[in-house]
């Protein structure tokens, strides 16, 4: 009896070691403000300062997108991605200015670190969060075991070394801290100052950190969900001393090969720990580039960040897993951030919950090469709390425009511009009333993913900006 027992148990650890084994890690690298026309993959490379070979060769490895969107604006970009939900949902549909408010998801999101971590996964985080920084809004209370990072952006590292204020004024002035904190700790512990030196060193500690955790996490049973949320190419862009004045093309050039540098690294990580075959390896962006002189190069399309043009809303994307998803493929099937979350809890034989609205869509299938079509067919481009755009397929329609994110009028239309994006990847020339008259049927889907979209929110009304810790939404 107590061999059976035992040989009982003996079965019940091996099942649970295979199950695990099969669950596979991931690894998912968010940039900042970098947009789609970067890599040489992307037709960038050389002609923006700096070849990027081990990016270029990742993406002949796995999936490549041409139709990936995301959020206008960092924080209901990065709120998408954590909660799988449209960033109004959450009430992180803008980068808030009040800084007394707490912002990010509140408690009640389910993010997508808390579906690893549920899942059975160590989960950890190395970056920029930029969805809080009051108590119960840091990784740490929202599913990461552990997080080493800045909780807002990281252009506060100016406002302390700015040279045009007093140093009275100075001590007024937010000082921006590397923080860190494990599960459990309500304060997070500070690391040191984020000024202006610091910044040009963070994400070259961020890759050892990672690298270091790859290393001991692949000797575990247990799989890892590891995000690492880069802070280049966000403003102000300062190369690492090791690849400052290296390439000769300037400092984008530079960061361009320290990005390609540091992706290799986490790449030779994986691949030396013999773990490559059943690690998702994701490389992807949080918006397009922003408006200030040097902003990273939409490529095909036009317009920066906190707009509702395709170079705010498509931005690179690659995923390489040997084990599931072929190599060499290219796709420009219509794919959200927010896809993310269900696609990767599929992969991870995680649970979603079922009490709230989940916009993410499962994109296993398509990624696996079961199928060449997206189940994703429309997207509704925000920018603040404002529709601008709904695109669908390849057509675009589009109800406020605004040529950039800072210092430009917002253009409203009655009847929205219509764009063919194979035609007018620009966005420059709205079909005419005569091509209205052969095209006009675009307009029933379009409205149509609106309408469903909009009757959402009444069904379901958007958590309020700055609402604090416990929410729970009126039955
Ligand atoms: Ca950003």
């Amino acid at each position: 009896m107590k061999n059976k027992i035992v040989a009982l148990a003996t079965i019940g650890l091996l099942q649970s070691t295979l199950f695990a084994s099969s669950q596979p890690n991931v690894v998912l690298v968010l940039m900042d403000n970098f947009a789609y026309g970067e890599l040489g993959s992307y037709g960038g490379g050389i002609i923006r300062g700096a070849p990027t070979p081990r990016l270029d060769k990742l993406a002949q490895e796995g999936l490549r997108l041409t139709n990936f969107n995301v959020e206008a604006q960092c924080v209901p970009s990065r709120a998408a991605l954590m909660t799988g939900r449209y960033a109004i949902r959450s009430g992180n549909a803008k980068v808030p200015f009040d800084r007394k408010a707490p912002y990010g998801p509140t408690q009640w999101e389910y993010t997508m670190a808390e579906m690893f971590s549920d899942a059975g996964y160590s989960t950890a985080m190395f970056g920029k969060w930029h969805l809080g920084h009051t108590e119960g809004r840091f990784p740490s209370d929202h599913g990461f075991d552990m997080w080493w990072g800045i909780p807002n952006s990281t252009d506060e590292a100016l406002w302390v070394d700015n040279p045009l204020i007093s140093d009275e004024t100075r001590k007024m002035v937010h000082k921006s801290e590397i923080l860190t904190s494990v599960k459990g700790q309500k304060v997070p512990t500070v690391v040191k100052p984020f000024d202006l030196k610091q910044r040009a060193l963070m994400d070259g500690e961020m890759t050892d950190k990672a690298v270091a955790y790859i290393k001991e996490h692949a000797k575990s049973d247990k799989p890892y969900f590891l995000y690492i949320p880069y802070t280049q190419t966000h403003q102000p862009r300062t190369a690492h001393p090791d690849f400052a004045g290296k390439t000769g093309n300037g400092t984008w050039g530079d960061i361009l090969a320290q990005i390609d540098t540091y992706n290799g690294k986490l790449l030779d990580a994986i691949k030396e720990t013999g773990t490559e075959d059943n690690t998702i390896f994701i490389f992807t962006s949080d918006n397009g580039g922003d408006f200030f002189d040097d902003a990273s190069s939409p490529g095909p399309w036009r317009g920066t960040y906190f707009t509702g043009l395709e170079g705010s809303l498509r931005v690179p994307f690659i995923v390489k897993w040997p084990k599931g998803i072929p190599a060499g493929r290219v796709s420009n099937e219509i794919v959200h951030e927010m896809d993310l979350l269900r696609t990767l809890s599929t992969a991870a034989k995680g649970k979603l919950p079922n009490d709230r609205i989940i916009d993410s869509m499962d994109m296993s299938d398509f990624f696996t090469g079961k199928t060449t079509k997206s189940p994703r067919e429309s997207v509704i481009a925000y920018v603040a709390d404002q529709v601008y755009a709904v695109k669908w397929h390849n057509w675009k329609a589009a109800f406020k425009e605004l040529d950039a994110g800072y210092g430009s009028e917002v253009k409203t239309y009655q009847t929205p511009s219509l764009y063919n994006l194979y035609n007018d990847p620009r966005e420059e020339k709205a079909i005419s009333m005569e091509g209205m008259q052969t095209n006009g049927w675009v307009g029933t889907p379009i409205i149509n993913a609106l309408g469903a979209h909009l009757k959402t929110l009444k069904e379901e009304p958007p958590i309020k900006e700055g609402t604090p810790d416990p929410y729970q939404p009126k039955k």
